[in-house]
């Protein structure tokens, strides 16, 4: 088993790591910035070590500083939570060749997945359903590339190879503008991820996000933690999670997420990951996966009863999977609000002290945040704050609870989204439940 976990991350994701390894009876270091020494998990964790100023990219994205941590605590592995370092595949191999156990995938399969095309290319060939598109880069043949697009049909949206999570694409509704469309976004994908390769896909225009959990350990067993929809955003950033979609037939579900578990045998996947869809009419198109623990992660953890970290832990300690498909039974419904430290309206981020704060609970209700009484939100970070998840045996059930404990919330000295979270539980299309990625942008007015 492992003996020592250094996290290498902030906030509520780090009070989560602490909590499983706490559990687990593993020892954690704690590796904070300049502004984070008053983190809660830091107050926990039995070892600190402070890695630098505040800007993550002269601490948590310090790959060096990171690694000298682990060495001077004698720590056995690495968690890496989510953002930051978490799918930077040079990190993971190098956290390996210091000989520490990085907690995730491979090295190999982390890169495999950070460029699109191999993903795609992976899964499609794994039996997962794809995106109909250009099956691959695109290359300099303007004859063939408007052929594609015509095979396809229009509208087609062109990605960046390196992309990902909404950055580098752009659609196309018209043969005229297609190939000075792919020029520009060659031109962008090369500068902002250094390399210019860009590949093709029909455009959904309606589509809701629709993303399976998967888990996978070191001896060939592979099991799917059903899905999640993620539609509720804004700019690519996710506002309010449920799990399981609505909507989705038991049939479907075990189909997709079988595909998604086999895919993961033949890769040889290890740990956590997430295989995001786009669902429209029916139908799952794979778009990317995530090798990561994702924020999300609480409301699968409430419906199926499996803590997702606990096992990324004994898988990276050579565990077989602790359950096997079977084991696997959805109970009732979760929904997740966002907290962010910013303002309901403007979006713009509310650093600050908070000066009184009290958590809502009761049945089904659970928090996930680092936040208390006292605590200074630093500027420097991502304005996340916590997690508000509420479970119950139907989405009404659910629903309601998280509107009762949105109610009970008070977060003051900053401000917070909490309003917006409210507008949205109180929305007639929210309430129906299959929303799509478009609803809430257009409800803002964006
Ligand atoms: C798409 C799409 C429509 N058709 N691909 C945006 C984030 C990245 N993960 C993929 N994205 C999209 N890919 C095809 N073929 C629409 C989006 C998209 C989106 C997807 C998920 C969640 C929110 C989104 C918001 C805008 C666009």
């Amino acid at each position: 088993m492992i003996d020592k976990v250094v996290i290498a991350n902030r906030g509520e994701i780090a009070l989560r790591i602490l909590r499983a390894c706490r559990e687990l009876g593993i020892k954690t270091v704690a590796v904070h910035s300049d502004a984070d020494h008053d983190l809660m998990h830091v107050q926990f964790a039995d070892e600190t070590v402070c890695i630098g100023p505040a800007p993550s990219t002269d601490s948590y994205l310090q790959i060096p500083a990171i690694i000298s941590a682990a060495e001077v605590t004698d720590a056995t592995a690495i968690h890496p939570g989510y953002g930051f370092l978490s799918e930077n595949a040079d990190f993971a191999e190098r956290v390996e060749q210091s000989g520490f156990t990085f907690i995730g995938p491979k090295a190999d399969t982390i890169r495999m997945m950070g460029d699109k095309i191999t993903a795609i290319e992976s899964m499609k060939q794994a039996g997962v359903p794809t995106v109909p598109g250009s099956d691959g880069a695109l290359g300099d043949d303007k004859e063939k590339i408007l052929e594609t697009a015509a095979r396809i049909g229009y509208p087609v949206i062109i990605k960046a190879a390196g992309g990902g999570g909404g950055r580098g694409m752009r659609v196309v509704h018209t043969e005229a503008t297609l190939l000075n469309s792919i020029s520009l976004t060659k031109t962008e994908a090369g500068t902002a991820f250094g390399n210019p390769t860009v590949y093709m896909e029909k455009y959904l225009e309606n589509p809701r996000h629709v993303e399976f959990q998967v888990i996978s350990d070191n001896h060939g067993n592979a099991i799917h933690l059903c899905e999640r929809d993620c539609s509720m955003q804004r700019r690519h950033q996710k506002v309010v999670e449920e799990a399981p979609a609505p909507g989705i037939t038991e049939e479907l579900r075990t189909k997709i997420g079988e595909r998604c578990a086999e895919a993961c045998r033949q890769i040889g996947y290890r740990g956590a990951g997430t295989f995001e869809f786009l669902y429209e009419n029916g139908e799952f198109y794979f778009i990317e996966m995530n090798t990561r623990v994702q924020v999300e992660h609480p409301v699968t953890e409430m419906i199926t009863g499996v803590d997702i970290v606990k096992e990324q832990l004994l898988i990276a300690s050579g565990e077989k999977l602790s359950y096997k498909q079977e084991d696997i039974k959805i109970n009732g419904h979760a929904i997740e609000c966002r907290i962010n430290a910013e303002d309901s309206k403007t979006f713009f981020p509310s650093p600050g002290r908070i000066t009184q704060l009290h958590f809502p609970g009761g049945a089904g209700v659970r928090v996930d945040s680092h936040i208390y009484n006292g605590y200074m939100v630093p500027p420097h970070y991502d304005s996340m704050i916590g997690k508000l998840i509420t479970h119950g045996n139907s989405r009404d059930t659910a629903l309601r609870r998280m509107k009762i404990a949105l109610s009970e919330m008070v977060v003051d000295g900053i401000k917070t989204n909490i309003p917006l979270q409210q507008e949205i539980m109180d929305d007639g299309a929210f309430a129906a439940g299959g929303a799509n990625i478009h609803y809430l942008e257009k409800k803002l007015g964006i």
